[in-house]
């Protein structure tokens, strides 16, 4: 889809936009089910990096240590507690730049990939950029998604990262096509950019081929000591409903991941999201670094909305 296509969409009047949206959803998915994921930082803050928004870089005033990689077994205990409460994806994050073929920290990862894998969850990891080696590795090791965000539009994104180019993003990603791993694949909204950019965004995901198997929405946590500490962090929810459900109706079978900053809503606006076509949460106390919406409160939310979790080895898919 081209930008004009997506504004069409976006700017229908908004009951129009989610009925469209709640339409799609409905050929394509079984109503009733959202997938719970569970993100884990295994190498947690020391990046290189300077992404505007990130609390693990480096090269911002921010208050997270760096840390060392986990250890398989502190992973795997943590991957066993995510299958046993329910998640269907276990997400391993690292504060890296990339990781390259043949450094040990890198072998390490692929030696828990491994046992991770054997869990029976969907396995996905995020560590920055990759080459085809590294990707085609991932992949025999088990990994099944390779998340990269692009986190916002071309231009917006020199804005907020300097060390490195909206390129490179493309370039790792059309790695991991290359060798045929899915693609979770989304951004943040609220960083000051605007509708444009975040459709503009949707634009570049339109392009992949295939379409991103996963798209996640954050929502910006203001972190301190970043360069966008002080944006608000307050997200106009009709401005988030019209992202979900053109997200939805853009990309049928993605799922819709609301993700980031999800704590920051309330009950009412996470329902709307679910109805304009979110499908999956991230589920558990902690994101990477932040806080993540209780989980007490997660289990009353989906039983008051009769959503269930997506079960373990179960497609959610209609077809
Ligand atoms: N280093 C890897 C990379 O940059 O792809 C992986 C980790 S990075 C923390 C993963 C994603 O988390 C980012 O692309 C961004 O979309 C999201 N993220 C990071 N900090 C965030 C924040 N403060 N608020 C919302 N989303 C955030
Ligand atoms: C994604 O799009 N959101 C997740 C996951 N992919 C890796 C990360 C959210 C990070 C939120 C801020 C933090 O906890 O540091
Ligand atoms: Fe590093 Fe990723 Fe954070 Fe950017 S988003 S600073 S690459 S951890």
């Amino acid at each position: 889809m081209n930008l004009a296509e997506l504004q069409r969409i976006y700017n229908q009047p908004l009951f129009e936009l989610i009925q469209q949206a709640r339409n799609v959803y409905l050929e394509h998915w079984k109503v009733d089910q959202v997938q719970l994921c569970t993100l884990l930082s295994i190498k947690t803050g020391g990046c290189s990096e300077d992404c505007g928004y990130c609390s693990q870089s480096a090269r911002h005033g921010g208050k997270i240590p760096a840390g060392k990689l986990l250890e398989k077994e502190v992973i795997l205990c943590k991957a066993r507690e995510a299958a046993a409460n329910g998640s269907t994806r276990f997400c391993m994050g690292a504060a890296w730049k990339g990781v390259r073929d043949g450094d040990a920290k890198f072998e390490q990862v692929l030696d828990t990939i491994r046992d991770v894998a054997k869990l029976g969850m969907e396995v996905c990891v995020t560590l920055g950029q990759l080459t085809l080696k590294e990707a085609q590795r991932l992949k025999e090791a088990g990994v099944t998604s390779y998340n990269h965000n692009l986190d916002t539009s071309p231009e917006y994104y020199a804005k907020i990262t300097h060390s490195h180019t909206f390129q490179d993003r493309l370039d790792t990603i059309a790695a991991v096509q290359s060798v045929g791993m899915s693609v979770c694949c989304g951004g943040i909204i609220g960083m000051g950019e605007t509708e444009t950019d975040r459709l503009k965004m949707l634009e570049v995901l339109s392009h992949f081929t295939p379409p991103p198997e996963s798209v996640p929405i954050n929502c910006l946590i203001p972190q301190t000591g970043t360069p966008l500490e002080h944006q608000s962090g307050k997200i106009d929810i009709f401005e988030l409903l019209r992202l979900i459900a053109t997200t939805r109706i853009a990309f049928p079978e993605a799922k819709v991941r609301l993700s980031a900053g999800r704590s920051l809503l309330t009950r009412e606006a996470q329902a709307f999201c679910f109805f304009a076509g979110a499908n999956s949460i991230f589920y558990g106390d902690k994101l990477l670094t932040s806080g993540n919406a209780d989980v007490s409160e997660d289990n009353a939310l989906l039983k008051e909305l009769n959503l269930k979790a997506q079960a373990p080895h179960q497609s959610m898919a209609r077809a």
